[in-house]
C-alpha cells in the first residue's frame, strides 16, 4: 500500500541536513506562466459566476498568500489565533476531556473524523468547511477582519524557511534539534480494523518550537503519532499539556512542493488524477515538512500553520474546480473511510464509494452533505484566492 508512502523520503533521508538551508531570495521562486494562466482562468470564472446567495464583487472575501499580506495583517492574524487559544473550549468535556480552548474544539472534531475525512471522498469538502469555520471563529469571536491566508509552498520550495510563514513574528521556525527524537520512526494508526504502521521521516528538529509567538505555546490533545496505540488515550482526547513541536523535513519541500508539481495538480484534466496527486504529494508532503504535531494524522490542527496549509490545499482545489465550474464543482472520488479500510470505531460507516449526498460531521451538531462543502461562492461561503 502506498499509504503515506515514505519510500521516496526514506531514499532521500540521507540528504536531510541538520542545518537550516536559509539562502535564496525572500520573494521566492517566480510563479510560472502556466500556473498564472490556470489561476487567472479560475479567478475570471469565479467572478463571472457571482450573484448567488448575496455573494457579490462587494461581499466576496479574498484569501491571499501569507507572504503577500502586510506585517500588520500578519500580526492581527496571530493575535486572533491567540485570542481563540485564550477562550474556553465549548465541546462536551465527556467527549474530549483534554479540550482546553476554542482551538481544541477544532482539533477535537478533526480527531473524531480523521479516519472518515482523509484519503476519502469527503476530504476536500470537509476541510473546506473546517477552514471556513475557523475563519468565521477568528472573525466572529476575536474581531479578526481578514481571511485565512495560504502558505504558498511552491514559491519557497527550495528554501522553505524563507517564507514569512516561518519568521519569528509569524509562526516561528523548526523545533529544537533532538538527537534522539527526530526520526525516522514508525507510527501505528488507531481506529482502523487492520493494523497499519507508517514511517515518519527523520527531520531536522523534533523538539519544541523555539522562536516566535508560538514558542512555549501550550497544546493539550494528542499526540496519536506513536509507535503503539495507547489504550488509555487511543485518539488523544485526554489532557496532555505540552509544548508545540516541529521537525522540518526539507526533502518533502525541495523534492515535492515545486511549481512543476503544483502545475501538474491544478492542470490535471480529470478529478481522479487531480485528487491523488493532491493527496499523495501536496497534502502529505506539506504535513511531512512540518513534522511532529503538524504531521500528526489526527491532531495536526494543534499546529496553527495547519490552517494556512489547508487554505493552500483548498486553493489548489479551487483553481482546479475553477477551470470549469459547471463540470468540476461537484466532482468526487474515493471511499467513505481512510483508504476504504473498515473502522473499528464506526462500523456503521461503510467503506464503500462516497457520493456527494453523504452526510459529514463537523462538530457541534453540524452535519452538512459533501455537496454542501464544494461550492466557494454560495452554499454558506463567499470567498476566492488571489
Ligand atoms: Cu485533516
Amino acid at each position: 500500500m502506498r499509504l503515506y508512502s515514505m519510500v521516496a523520503t526514506m531514499a532521500s533521508m540521507a540528504q536531510v541536513a541538520l542545518s537550516t538551508p536559509c539562502v535564496g531570495n525572500s520573494s521566492g521562486i517566480p510563479k510560472p506562466l502556466e500556473f498564472k494562466e490556470l489561476e487567472s482562468r479560475y479567478q475570471a470564472n469565479i467572478r463571472a459566476s457571482l450573484g448567488l446567495d448575496g455573494c457579490t464583487e462587494k461581499t466576496i472575501r479574498i484569501r491571499k498568500s501569507w507572504d503577500d499580506i502586510d506585517a500588520a495583517a500578519r500580526a492581527d492574524y496571530v493575535r486572533a489565533v491567540k485570542c481563540l487559544a485564550a477562550k474556553p473550549a465549548t465541546v462536551d468535556k465527556t467527549l474530549a476531556p483534554g479540550a482546553v480552548n476554542r482551538l481544541d474544539d477544532f482539533t477535537y472534531i478533526h480527531i473524531n473524523q480523521t479516519n472518515i475525512v482523509h484519503i476519502s471522498g469527503s476530504f476536500l469538502s470537509w476541510h473546506r468547511i473546517f477552514v471556513w469555520q475557523m475563519e468565521e471563529a477568528l472573525r466572529n469571536e476575536c474581531g479578526y477582519k481578514g481571511t485565512i491566508p495560504y502558505w504558498d509552498q511552491a514559491r519557497f520550495s527550495q528554501y522553505p524557511t524563507n517564507s514569512k510563514v516561518f519568521d519569528n513574528s509569524s509562526f516561528g521556525g523548526d523545533g529544537e534539534y533532538l538527537p534522539n527524537d527526530h526520526g525516522p520512526y514508525n507510527i501505528t494508526i488507531p481506529g482502523l480494523a487492520v493494523n497499519m504502521s507508517i514511517v515518519r521521516p527523520a527531520g531536522a528538529g523534533g523538539g519544541c518550537v523555539q522562536d516566535g509567538p508560538f514558542a512555549n505555546f501550550q497544546i493539550s490533545l494528542g499526540p496519536t503519532d506513536r509507535p503503539f496505540i495507547d489504550p488509555t488515550n487511543k485518539f488523544g482526547y485526554e489532557p496532555n499539556p505540552r509544548c508545540l513541536k516541529r521537525n522540518f523535513d526539507y526533502p518533502s519541500s525541495t523534492d515535492f512542493m515545486t511549481w512543476e508539481n503544483a502545475i501538474k495538480i491544478v492542470g490535471a484534466s480529470d478529478f481522479v488524477t487531480f485528487y491523488w496527486n493532491m493527496e499523495n504529494t501536496w497534502h502529505v508532503k506539506s504535513h511531512q515538512f512540518l513534522g511532529k504535531d503538524g504531521l500528526d494524522l489526527f491532531t495536526s490542527p494543534n499546529d496553527p500553520i495547519f490552517y494556512l496549509l489547508h487554505s493552500q490545499i483548498d486553493r489548489l482545489w479551487a483553481i482546479w474546480q475553477g477551470q470549469n465550474l459547471e463540470e468540476r464543482t461537484f466532482a468526487i472520488t474515493g471511499n467513505r473511510t481512510f483508504f476504504g479500510i473498515p473502522l473499528d470505531t464506526a462500523p456503521n460507516v461503510p467503506p464503500s464509494n462516497a457520493t456527494i449526498e453523504d452526510i459529514m460531521d463537523l462538530g457541534h451538531g453540524y452535519r452538512p452533505k459533501i455537496k454542501d462543502g464544494m461550492p466557494m461562492t454560495y452554499s454558506g461561503r463567499c470567498y476566492m484566492y488571489e
